[in-house]
């Protein structure tokens, strides 16, 4: 796992990013056993450079001796990757608004998919480019954020729920109402991105993760407000290292990177919470504009090998909507409880997030700019 960078010494990291390219690493092994070649080798002698945004810690790229997805791609290609991350979907939404980025992919979540197109902020792909994306198992295709699958390609889906210290939790079963038990006050981690904050709040309300109704959101504002002072820190990826220092007993996030750090440190754990947790699909798009739009097309269809597909799915923990890799996860993963569910039990306990009204999404961005700034 990448962001221990405090078990490292500076020489060791300064060495390390020395050999660096792109955002991988410099191995060279065959990931892809049968690649076409042919159809890789096309823009070759280009030199293209393709600006890829990603949530941190979402491919497989030679960390902690996990396969390099990255460079096999820039061998196979002649196409250099240019990584840089994101950790919320409205910070991605606001880098591009702001013009600040030329990203050529980018991987937004569903809702955050809906809002981009209606704002005509995603180019279609031509999916004659992208042949493996037969490889995506139909049912998480055609989705209500883009029916008809002409801007998104499935990349990864996964739930929330609660990450916490063994060591310093002892309930045998908890909801999300322990993020406001006193006893763990200063000790509590919480997101810092409006959409999953409130979805906790409205869930524990007994109101939809999508509610659009002002009253409800102003009584799940109320209720986050009540729990600031508990609050240690509001956190994204930092909750990486807060945990794992044990340094926080308590963090709502997400199963894979949960998953991550699981493997890493036997004094966590992961509770998915059965009253309601989001489910997300965080797909594979390009702005509008890009400025490789086939070398994009590109980099999804190898993305979508499935060799490819299931060597990151390994390593990030989050789970594969390719029906040829997840044909390769170990049944221990398939039975673990965080990855994969029943169609049922996600229909039955979770949301998926969609696209709030205008109106809406920004009293909810208002009720969240004061929770957040005390005011
Ligand atoms: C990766 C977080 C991505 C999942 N660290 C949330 N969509």
């Amino acid at each position: 796992m990448k962001r221990h960078l405090s078990f490292i010494t500076a020489a060791a990291v300064f060495s390390a990013a020395l050999t660096l390219t792109g955002c991988g690493g410099t191995a060279d092994e065959t990931i892809v056993q049968n690649p076409d070649t042919e159809y890789y080798s096309q823009l070759k002698d280009e030199g293209i450079t393709l600006n890829f945004a990603n949530w941190g810690d979402y491919i497989s790229d030679g960390t902690d001796g996990y396969p390099d997805v990255l460079s096999e791609f820039e061998r196979l290609t002649g196409i250099t990757v240019n990584c840089t991350t994101f950790a919320t979907n409205e910070d991605l939404y606001a880098k591009m608004k702001a013009g600040a980025a030329d990203y050529d992919i980018i991987i937004p979540s569903d809702y955050m998919i809906s809002k981009m197109i209606s704002e005509d902020m995603l180019e279609k792909l031509d999916t004659a480019d992208i042949p493996n994306i037969g490889n995506t198992d139909p049912k998480y295709l055609n989705r209500e954020f883009d029916p008809e699958n002409e801007y998104s390609v499935p990349y990864f889906w996964g739930v929330t729920g609660i990450v916490y210290n063994k060591d310093l939790v002892n309930e045998e079963d908890f909801g999300w109402d322990i993020l406001w038990n006193e006893k763990y006050a200063d000790q509590i981690l919480m997101f810092d991105n409006p959409r999953d904050a409130f979805a906790v709040a409205e869930n524990m309300l007994g109101y939809s993760m999508n509610t659009e109704d002002p009253d409800e959101l102003q009584a799940a504002a109320d209720l986050l407000t009540k729990q600031k002072p508990l609050v240690q820190a509001y956190v994204m990826d930092e909750i990486f290292n807060k945990m794992s220092a044990g340094e926080a007993a308590l963090a709502p996030y997400y199963a894979g990177d949960a998953i991550m750090l699981m493997r890493d440190y036997d004094f966590l754990g992961f509770k998915v919470i059965d009253s309601g947790a989001n489910t997300f699909l965080d797909s594979m798009c390009i702005p509008k504009g890009a400025p490789n739009k086939k070398a994009a097309e590109m980099f999804i269809n190898y993305l979508l090998e499935p060799e490819v597909a299931y060597a990151n799915s390994d390593y990030v923990g989050y789970s594969t909507p390719n029906r040829k890799a997840y044909e390769m996860v170990s049944d221990e993963v398939k039975n673990n409880g965080i990855s994969y569910f029943t169609d049922d039990y996600l229909e039955t306990h979770t949301e998926t997030f969609k696209a709030l009204s205008p109106d809406a999404e920004k009293l909810m961005s208002d009720l969240w700019t004061k929770i957040r700034s005390g005011s």
